[in-house]
Parts: structure tokens; sequence; C-alpha cells
């Protein structure tokens, strides 16, 4: 699935920029035709590395001075809405690509976008007929209720026109001992890395093609409403590690080829997770192996798909394999969809309202 790709304030810029890197040097084809980037902060946009500067957007200059909105929501929208005429420009002459849908990429927490966000969605939405995803980054604790309520209030105006909402869970993925621009940026390549793999399974060309192809409508129809995406990998079994079989192999090396397609997409709900679910809220699913071609192995596939079909309770159940032979690690990609609600989103309720008290969850927190 192609996607045309707006990232708004700090985080969502940061992100749009890594995503394009990735569509630049990585091997999964043509995923994001355009990046774009909108600030109120001239900093932010000055920062990145990838997206080109004609296509990142300086909104607010008179109200903002180029500094941010300050984790104002409301001040975040109204730039928005100014702003409308040159990012509606920008986006509209980008249109000569060929995108199947729009990524808007947020913190939800800040300001600009999380005020943004919602009111660019509803703009995107009247002026064209692709859907509009949003991929969301949920404020960690020490982001403070401020931010808890910014996110809050920015779920509920994009739920009505948002086609899919995609969460990051700051919290769940933060890890100590890292400054805050180390954490943020092994973080952003946690959420960044599984997405070539999820968007760009139908754009396989020659010699990539699955057995069992996923293209741009399967994953417009598995991903409505609030989403989780989960993400693991194994090492594939080199021609050399067969070569050397004497060798000690670690326990997933001993797993048969089935058993390792089973095991990479059970690995992928239970560790890899962007943001904690209840599985059997699930209204739906999609389920993805990419590797190389040699070690996709249908029944493993077909096993893990039964296997989620039991644990989200539901039959739609989409998904496929896809070949990358340049790659040497078997990812399994898990996306949730259709929740009506999430724990950290309760969590953050109860935040605002001054109970800091976790809602009851499962004991692993996945399901
Ligand atoms: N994962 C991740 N989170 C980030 C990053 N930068 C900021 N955040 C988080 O995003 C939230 C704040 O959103 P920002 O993007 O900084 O805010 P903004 O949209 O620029 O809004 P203002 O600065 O208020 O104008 C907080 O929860 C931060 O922890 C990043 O690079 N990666
Ligand atoms: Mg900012």
């Amino acid at each position: 699935m192609r996607v045309g790709v707006i990232g708004l304030g700090q985080a969502g810029g940061r992100i749009a920029d890594l995503l394009a890197y990735y569509h630049k040097w990585g091997i999964h084809g043509h995923i994001a035709p355009f990046a774009m980037a909108v600030n109120t902060a001239k900093s932010d946009l000055m920062g990145l590395k990838t997206i080109p500067q004609k296509d990142r957007i300086l909104i607010g200059q008179t109200e903002a001075r180029g500094h941010g909105v300050g984790t104002l929501r409301d001040a975040g929208a109204h730039v928005m809405q100014s702003g409308m005429p040159a990012i509606v420009h920008t986006v509209a002459g980008k249109m000569t690509e060929h995108i199947d849908s729009f990524l808007v990429l947020a913190g939800l927490g800040g300001g600009t976008g999380s005020g943004g966000a919602p009111v660019l969605v509803k703009a995107l939405k009247e002026l064209y007929d692709h859907p509009v995803y949003v991929l969301g980054i949920l404020p960690g604790d020490d982001d403070g209720k401020l931010m808890a309520r910014n996110a809050m209030d920015c779920v509920d105006d994009l739920s009505p026109v948002a086609d899919g909402i995609l969460f990051f869970d700051n919290n769940l993925w933060k890890r100590e001992g890292m400054t805050l621009a180390q954490a943020f940026n092994t973080m952003n390549h946690s959420l960044v890395q599984p997405l070539p793999s999820l968007l760009g399974a139908g754009e396989a060309t020659n010699g990539r093609v699955g057995v069992k192809v996923v293209d741009a409508a399967d994953i417009m129809n598995s991903w409505k409403g609030m989403s989780v995406l989960g993400f693991s990998q194994i090492k594939a079994r080199t021609k050399k590690d067969k070569l050397f079989f004497f060798k000690k192999r670690d326990s997933i090396g001993e797993l048969s080829p089935t058993l390792r397609c089973y095991t990479v997409i059970k690995s992928a709900v239970a560790a890899g997770m962007t943001c904690r679910c209840v599985m059997k809220d699930a209204g739906r699913g999609l389920l993805m192996i990419s590797g190389p071609k040699n070690q996709i192995n249908v029944e493993g596939f077909f096993q893990a798909k039964s296997w989620l079909e039991q644990e989200i309770d539901s039959y739609e159940i989409r998904g496929g394999d896809y070949p990358v032979n340049a790659v040497d690690e078997l990812r399994g990609i898990v996306l949730l969809s259709g929740f009506t609600d999430l724990p950290r989103l309760q969590e953050l309720r109860s935040r605002i309202n001054g109970n800091g008290h976790s809602p009851k969850e499962s004991s692993n927190g996945q399901n």
C-alpha cells in the first residue's frame, strides 16, 4: 500500500522523516511516494534529514513565531486551520504520484500534532477519496496530566473522522538509562521498522510475489478504528548454518520451518506490540510473514492464522506472505484492529481524573 506521509509536530515530523529514509534506502520498493513535515517549531523542521526542504512547512508564524505552541491543543488546531492553504497546496502538488491512502503521524500529547491532526484529517477527507490513517504516539507517564488530557481529547476528535488510528505507546517502549534523544531515536526505529514490511507487501515486484499475496485492499479492510501493530524477527537459517550442522544451535535455530513461522507470529503478539491490547476485543486482524522465500512455510502460516482466529474470537483475519530475499531474517507482522478501547487509553483517562491506578488487565498485559 502506497501512503502519502504527513508528519505533524516534533514526534510526527521525526517519524515521517525516518519513514522517508526507509523508503529511500530500504529494500521494500515504493511505500511512501511522498513525505512532508508540518510544524510550528522551526528548529524541529531544521533537524530533519531526509524530507526535502520544500516539503517542510512552517505554520503559525504570526502566532507561534517559529517556537511551537507550547502544548496548547487549541492553539495547534487554530494554526493548522490557518496554515491549511499552504499544506493543501503542497499535497495537491504531490498527487501526481499514485498513493492508496494518507498516513498522518503525530504525538498526541503535544499542541501542534494533537490539535492539528483532527483538522488535517478532516480536510484530507473532504478533498480526497483516499482513506486517511493516523499513527498516534501516546504520552508516557512522565509526560504529565496535560499531555494525557491532550491525547484523550485528540483520540475523541480523531475517532469519528480517521479511517484507522494505530497507537504507539511511549510508556511501554521507553527504556531506562538513555538520554531523551536516544530514547526517542530507539522508539522511532522500533515503530518504523515493521512499516515497510506491512506496507510493502502489496507492492511486490517481479520475483517477490508471495504464495498468498496481501494487497492494499487487504490492508485497508483490516485497518479500521483503533489498532495496534506487532512485530518480531528471527534469524533465518542460511546455507552456512545448514553446512555447519554440527555447530551448537540456539533453541530458535532448532525449530522446524513450520514452527519458526508459527513462532515468529506468536512472538510479534507476545513481545512486540506497539500498544497493549485485550486481544479478544479486536474486531479483525492481519498477519504477515516476510523473509527469504525458501524459509516461508505455508503450513506454519496457516497454523499461526488459526491460532490468531481463536485468540481474537473473529473470523475476519486476512494475511499472507511477502518474500524478500535480500534479508536474512524471518519477520512476523500482526495488525489487530477494530478496538473500541485500549488499556493504555483507560490508564490515561484515570490519570486525568486523578486516579493513578491502572485498570484491571490480564497478567502479561497483551491478551
Ligand atoms: N516516540 C516519540 N515520541 C516523541 C518524540 N518527540 C516527542 N515525543 C512525544 O510526543 C509528545 C509531545 O509531542 P510533540 O510532538 O513534542 O509536540 P508537538 O506536536 O510538537 O506540539 P508543541 O511542541 O506543543 O507545539 C510527548 O508524549 C513526547 O514524549 C519522538 O521523536 N518519538
Ligand atoms: Mg513541538
